[in-house]
């Protein structure tokens, strides 16, 4: 946490074949969660990773867990992986016949949940779940890849959540998951953001090593709050 902005790690985004250095890094340098990718093949056109590697990592490392599930009706797999209690655990929206049901069903039995909107679905129906949740997901890229460009328009929504979270006088987390770099970090905290999902464009860039780039985007931090 830093400035009161929590930072996930994207582990799709990891160095595979430099994984116990980078996890070590992560931990020296103020990362608050490991995001762990889950893709189905069907929900978005890729696969991730399975309870297997969720286990091995999660052994490896003390930073707290932070699931997206970009799952077709992620019900089915609930049970699949180890989710430690103090665990974000967040599904899609779209992809539950029932979202309540499921939403709750985390709440009370897994861990910590939370609800993520793809680019292009309206944050209307957040209304009648929203205090239920710990965490409002929202993909500023369509989801499934890493090194993906913001898709603008969501900048708005953020805006919309974050208005919908002080009308109800909730403290949800609000998170941005997508090409989360240096250029979009204003943006996305301006309009309301305070979890930054950071992948490929903000944290484990080819250029820089982590320590670079957690400290610029602090010192990004710096000039806006
Ligand atoms: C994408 C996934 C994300 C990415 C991350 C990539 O579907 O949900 O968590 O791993 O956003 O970051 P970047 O900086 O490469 O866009
Ligand atoms: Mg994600």
């Amino acid at each position: 946490m830093y400035r009161g902005i929590t930072f996930s790690a994207s582990l799709m985004c990891i160095d595979w074949l430099n994984v116990k250095q980078q996890l070590s890094d992560l931990e020296k340098n103020d990362i608050d969660f490991i995001h762990y990718d889950i893709i189905d093949g069907n929900f978005a056109p890729d696969f991730t990773m399975g309870s297997s590697i969720v286990d091995l990592i999660q052994q490896s490392t003390t930073i707290k867990s932070d699931f997206h599930l970009m799952v077709d009706e992620p019900s089915r797999i609930f049970e699949a992986f180890r989710v430690p209690r103090d665990s974000y655990f967040t599904i899609h929206q779209e992809a539950c016949r029932n979202l309540y049901r499921d939403l709750i069903f985390i709440k009370q039995k897994i861990s910590k949940v939370g609800v993520a909107l793809s680019p292009a679905t309206s944050t209307e129906t957040l209304e009648y779940i929203i205090e239920e949740v710990d965490n409002v997901l929202l993909m500023t890229v369509n989801p499934g890849f890493m090194g993906e460009k913001l898709v603008p328009v969501v900048l708005k929504k953020i805006e919309q959540v974050r208005k919908l979270r002080d009308n109800y006088n909730l403290n949800f987390k609000i998170t941005v998951d997508g090409n989360v770099n240096l250029e979009n970090i204003p943006n996305m905290i301006k309009a309301g953001a305070d979890n930054l999902v950071l992948g490929s464009s903000g944290l484990f860039r080819k250029d820089k090593s982590i320590k670079e780039s957690i400290n610029l985007i602090k010192e990004t931090l710096d000039k806006i709050i």
